[in-house]
């Protein structure tokens, strides 16, 4: 057994670069485009697959960023990732950004509005990317005030397939899609942790699923570390849950601690995967 058999077994990494100076772990780090650029190279050597260009933040109670803005925050560095060959995905809600950054390069769109607005499929469509459709109660103003569900884990799971169909109705491939529960996005710590605990089910759907945990509240809320950037041992448990869970991609932060923890379980666990309960 050696490292490339193991990297070919494990989930994808998709390292996150939030060219802003407001998101919740790593706001203002990355908002000089050349520091942005050298991050995106940086999570590439140590192993992501992907990089996650965001050029607003969708933190609880985060304001809306003008399409204008967004766009001069991240398509520079969009452009530069792409151009070294990295696979770049756009985060955005915005049907305009997704546009221009495909236009420069990026192939993925993960909108975290979960692909509502009909313009946001026909640019993935025209444009042949694979798309990221993740699940949020609200929207970043109003999420965390007052989430409520009957039963998160089908309200989710129906929302996600729903949106998934009227993608391919509108032109997107089955292969091309992605789901994701959207952790922190309108749920209050037990929502999270029934979603995080269901996985399973979200990968039974035969979509390959999507996991954003890293450094997000319900850590804190479990181990009182009020500060994101300490919650990287918490990030690499939930990273390794969603593995054993069968996710194909993690969301993460922290790129090479997150590898390097995945490999070591890849290699003890050797892949066996949770059922759906
Ligand atoms: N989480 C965040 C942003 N985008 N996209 C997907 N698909 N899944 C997620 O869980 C997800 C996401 C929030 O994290 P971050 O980008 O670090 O913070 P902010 O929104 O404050 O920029």
């Amino acid at each position: 057994m050696n490292r490339e058999q193991l990297l070919r077994e494990i989930p994808t990494i998709m390292g996150v670069l939030n060219v802003t100076p407001d998101s919740f772990s790593d706001g203002g780090r990355y908002l000089d485009t050349n520091a942005a650029i050298e991050a995106g190279f940086a999570m590439s050597r140590a192993g992501a697959a992907i990089v996650d260009v965001g050029g607003e933040s969708t933190r609880p109670g985060a304001q809306d960023v003008p399409a204008e803005e967004e766009l001069f925050r991240v398509l520079p560095v969009v452009e530069a990732l792409a151009k070294r060959g990295i696979t770049v995905s756009i985060d955005t809600r915005k049907a305009a950004v997704a546009d221009a950054a495909l236009k420069a390069g990026a192939r993925i769109v993960n909108d975290v509005s979960g692909f509502r607005d009909p313009e946001m499929r026909r640019v993935a469509a025209e444009h042949d990317a694979s798309i990221i459709i993740m699940h949020m109660q609200g929207t970043p103003q109003t999420m965390q005030v007052n989430p409520h569900y009957e039963d998160v884990v089908s309200e989710v799971l129906e929302f996600l397939v729903e949106q998934a169909e009227q993608c391919m109705a509108a032109g997107i491939a089955r292969e091309r899609i992605w789901i994701d529960p959207g952790i922190g996005f309108g749920k209050t710590l037990d929502h999270n942790l029934t979603l995080l605990r269901h996985l399973p089910k979200f990968v039974a759907t035969g979509y390959p699923v999507l996991l954003g945990a890293s450094r997000k509240s319900f850590i804190a809320h479990l181990t009182g570390e009020g500060d994101p950037t300490k919650r990287l041992p918490g990030s690499v448990a939930a990273a390794l849950w969603g593995a054993r869970c069968g996710v194909k991609a993690l969301r993460v932060h922290d790129v090479e601690e997150t590898l390097q923890a995945l490999l070591i379980w890849q290699a003890l666990d050797g892949g066996a995967r949770l059922q759906p309960v």
